[in-house]
């Protein structure tokens, strides 16, 4: 607008070296460029305001978790699930073969695909340390994408039951490092067999922390192999005081353990009365607490599609 002004008034004055009629002319023109960049600044303010519109719809939707409607038909796992095309990770319903009712179940389309995620730890939002009905059917946030959760000692009974099927236990600590832990014929009995965990094979980065086979020595009483579930009130560990109630947290425990992945949300390096943290021994010690777990299974003979 000054630009206009000050040729306004030079025509006025008639100071300027143009004549009159130019002079009208140029401010003509000036106002037509001034109009046209008007109209530019407000078409790229609205791009900017459609731009952050749909950022905050994607962080909605990302922290929601998207849920994906699969109709009537019944699904056994997420593997089935993406065998059948569903291929985007989230939320979908599922009915393990023994279960009496659906349930809904995180599944994890990545590394592969086809996992149905059964433990997250992401933030210590969501307490671990509860009692024996909790952990048998279940708790924690079950629409978040990165929720925290525990899916229930009955439905990875009906899952495991169904077939053979491997384990795959990611883990992260709090400088950004990943390691992974895959153990096959991973079986969960039933509750009058107070949820009896079995596993085979291992293979990954993180250590061999179920099995205690890190250390021969150590091994009798920090192996899970065989190990019945205990919860804070209800105590089936081979230690003479409880476990549970000790390390915060319900799990397959022994004399006390080598892995205690519901354990307390500590962050990092701690120090407490009793190893309560969420500890993966052969990779961090009993005295580091890891900031992200995912607890995954799979068919073992699931053969990721190829792209
Ligand atoms: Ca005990």
């Amino acid at each position: 607008m000054s630009v206009l002004f000050i040729m306004w008034m030079l025509c006025t004055l008639d100071l300027s070296d143009s004549a009159p009629d130019d002079c009208q002319d140029e401010i003509e023109r000036l106002r037509v460029e001034l109009r046209s960049l008007e109209l530019r600044h407000t078409k790229q303010q609205q791009l900017i305001h459609r731009l952050m519109n749909i950022n905050q719809m994607d962080d909605r939707s990302l922290k929601e978790g998207s849920f994906y409607d699969t109709g009537d038909t019944q699904y056994m796992d997420c593997a089935q699930i993406f065998k059948n095309g569903s291929t985007s990770s989230g939320f979908y319903m599922i009915k393990p073969l023994r279960s009496p009712t659906r349930v809904r179940v995180f599944c994890d389309m990545t590394e592969g695909g086809g996992w149905t995620l059964f433990q997250r730890r992401s933030d210590g939002s969501l307490s671990f340390d509860r009692d024996w009905n909790d952990y048998k059917i279940g708790f924690g946030d079950m629409k978040s994408a990165n929720g925290e959760f525990w899916l229930g000692n009955d439905n990875l009974h009906y899952l495991t039951s169904q077939g053979d099927y491997t384990l795959r236990i990611n883990l992260e600590d709090f400088e950004g490092t990943h390691r992974f832990a895959v153990y096959r014929n991973f079986k969960v009995d039933n509750e009058e067999k107070h949820y009896q965990l079995q596993f085979g094979m291992y293979s990954g980065t993180a250590g061999d922390a179920l099995s205690g086979s890190f250390h021969p020595e150590v091994q009798w009483w920090a192996s899970h192999q065989g190990m019945k579930f205990s919860t804070r009130d209800r105590d089936h560990d081979r230690y003479d005081r409880n476990c549970a109630q000790e390390d915060k947290g319900g799990w397959w425990f022994n004399r006390c353990h080598s892995a205690n992945l519901n354990g307390f949300y500590h962050r990092g390096a701690y120090s407490a009365s009793t190893d309560d943290g969420i500890v993966w021994y052969p990779w961090h010690g009993w005295w580091y607490s890891l900031k992200s777990v995912q607890m995954k299974i799979r068919p073992a003979n699931f053969e990721p599609n190829e792209v």
